[in-house]
Formats: C-alpha cells, sequence, structure tokens
C-alpha cells in the first residue's frame, strides 16, 4: 500500500477547510511563499558558486544576473508577495519602508519577512533562514504579535526544513529535491519543557548589565549546561525547538534596546515557540502583547522551554 507522506500544502489546505469563512486567499499566499522557498533554496544551494561563476563578470553559468543572495531572496519576496495579489502591505529587514501593494491587485494580507536571516554565515557555508510573519489586512499595519495569522521559517542546512505554525498546528516539513515537495517531517511540534542548552552571543559578556552576567554565571557554575551559538536566530531557534533550552539576545551597552527586530524577529519566533508550548520574554513582558511603535523597533529577547525561561527571569530579578 502506497503510504503519502502529507506535504506543506496537504496541511494548508487541510487547515483551509478548517476556516469557515476561507476564501483561498490565505492558501495561494502560502502557496507563493513556498515557491519562494523553494527557489531560495535552490540558489542557496549554489551560493558558494556565486563568486567563482559571477567573476567572469555580471553573469553567471546560468546566464543571471550575479546577485548577492540575500539582495536576491528580497528582490524575489517583494516580486512574488506583490504580484500573489493576496498582499495589502509588506514589510522587508532589507528594506527602509513599507511596501503598499497597487490597489489593483492589493489582497487581504500584511506580510513582514526578513528574507535571509544571518546572511553573514553565507561566505563561510554556515546555516541561513527565511523568516516571515503573517497578519489580517488593518488600517494600522503596525500590530501587535499575537495577532499573527501564521508565522514560519526556513532553514537552510544540511536539509531545507519550513517550519510553519498557525492558529490550528505547528509542524515541520523537509524539502525533497527530487520531487520539489516539502514533507512533513515533525509532526505537531511540541518543545522539551527544559533543556540544557543556552545560547547567546558571549562576545557581548563585557556588554551586559549585571542581571544578565549573573545570569551567565548559574549557568556555568551549575555545570549542566552545554553552550551553542551559530549566529542566525534561524538556526539557534530551530535548534532550541527541538531539543530544548534557551536562546537569548539581551540589550547591552552597544544594543540598548536589544539587536532584534520585534515585528520581523522577535515575533514571529515567539508566535512559532509558543505554538509548540515554549515562551518568550522582552523586558518581562510576553513580545506578544507589545504595541509596536515603528518596523525597526528592537527589543532584548530570551526564548525557548518554559522551564529555561522562568529560571531565566527568576535569577534575573533575584
Ligand atoms: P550577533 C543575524 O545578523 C541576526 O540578525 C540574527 O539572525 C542572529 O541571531 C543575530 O543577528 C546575531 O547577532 O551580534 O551575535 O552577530
Amino acid at each position: 500500500m502506497f503510504n503519502h507522506i502529507k506535504t506543506l500544502s496537504d496541511i494548508i489546505l487541510e487547515e483551509e477547510r478548517k476556516a469557515k469563512t476561507a476564501s483561498g486567499s490565505f492558501t495561494i499566499l502560502m502557496m507563493q511563499i513556498q515557491d519562494a522557498a523553494k527557489i531560495i533554496a535552490s540558489h542557496v544551494r549554489c551560493s558558494g558558486l556565486v563568486d567563482i561563476l559571477g567573476k567572469t563578470g555580471n553573469k553567471n553559468a546560468y546566464d543571471e544576473e550575479v546577485q548577492k543572495l540575500d539582495e536576491y531572496s528580497n528582490d524575489l519576496l517583494v516580486k512574488i508577495l506583490l504580484e500573489s495579489g493576496q498582499v495589502f502591505a509588506i514589510a522587508s529587514e532589507e528594506l527602509p519602508d513599507i511596501i503598499y501593494t497597487p490597489k489593483s491587485n492589493a489582497g487581504n494580507y500584511i506580510v513582514f519577512f526578513d528574507p535571509l536571516d544571518g546572511s553573514s554565515n553565507i561566505d563561510s557555508n554556515s546555516p541561513i533562514g527565511t523568516i516571515f510573519s503573517i497578519y489580517h489586512r488593518n488600517s494600522n499595519i503596525l500590530q501587535k504579535g499575537e495577532n499573527q495569522v501564521a508565522a514560519g521559517y526556513i532553514l537552510y542546512g544540511p536539509s531545507t526544513v519550513f517550519i510553519y505554525a498557525s492558529k490550528y498546528s505547528i509542524n515541520g516539513f523537509t524539502l525533497d529535491p527530487a520531487i520539489g515537495s516539502f514533507l512533513l517531517s515533525s509532526p505537531n511540534l511540541k518543545m522539551p519543557e527544559k533543556g540544557n542548552i543556552y545560547s547567546l552571543n558571549e562576545g557581548n559578556y563585557e556588554l551586559y548589565d549585571e542581571p544578565i552576567k549573573r545570569y551567565l554565571t548559574h549557568l556555568k557554575t551549575s555545570k549542566t549546561y552545554k553552550a551553542r551559538y551559530i549566529g542566525a536566530m534561524v538556526a539557534d531557534i530551530h535548534r532550541t525547538l527541538l531539543r530544548g533550552g534557551i536562546f537569548l539576545y539581551p540589550a547591552d551597552a552597544k544594543n540598548k534596546e536589544g539587536k532584534l527586530r520585534l515585528l520581523l524577529e522577535v515575533n514571529p519566533m515567539s508566535f512559532i515557540v509558543e505554538k509548540a508550548g515554549g515562551m518568550a520574554v522582552s523586558n518581562g513582558k510576553n513580545p506578544l502583547s507589545i504595541e509596536p511603535t515603528s518596523i525597526s523597533q528592537r527589543v532584548p529577547i530570551a526564548i525557548g522551554s518554559k522551564e529555561n525561561v522562568k529560571e531565566f527571569l527568576k535569577i534575573i530579578h533575584e
């Protein structure tokens, strides 16, 4: 008997049927995001070649304009989303302002995205990712993260993994390049209640305030933790989602508000982690409840297994 492995498209269509008032608009949007992910994944696989192929001039062996991967990923997502007919407005980490779809083609959704998170990892062939966050059309573009309809990320690592979270479910899918489908590989993701991995850029240690330093001392003296830091939020969050533990980007003397962007990185990741049973805090608050003030607003973040985040809060408030 042929056992059909569910795909991301199957799950999206199943959830369309659960949504009583669905028009199919969200499904079309997600299919477009899926297509963009597959195209970016294929370019990521050749990113090491761009320099070699590109050195012959502006065209590479595929007769394509040689572009930096993050510029290419951004341009692709902007084009696909604006042409989808399902989007009212978009905002990208690579763009200074919100882009509104021309009225003739405007749709019902707002999409925030980081087209290639961790792009400084490209040259060392280290993991990178794409983060997206979807809201219903609203006159006020800047909405609290709790209003997200769905959020997800694509991790371009040894394999290409698509994590998709909606109000109905959170699942992980792995791209089968042979058939170009994202196959269900981590159904009904549940984050471990507690983990023994902590993840932050300890190069900033001297810039941290005393409570953060106290927390780090606790982790190190307890001798039960491992440190892992990849420098791409998508990769560090994905490991935390699967194995438990905590990821932090605290505020520091250099990044007084923190480095990561509320709307483009922190909210989608907080939505995903909460759907998997984890927890996120920014300045002691759930990031999803923060009223955004700007597209580029940055917040400190501690996110991961519930027990680890609670331990963090306990120690920094001692
Ligand atoms: P640092 C990548 O530049 C990024 O935006 C996140 O993906 C990552 O978690 C963080 O910044 C890394 O920052 O200061 O450790 O290089």
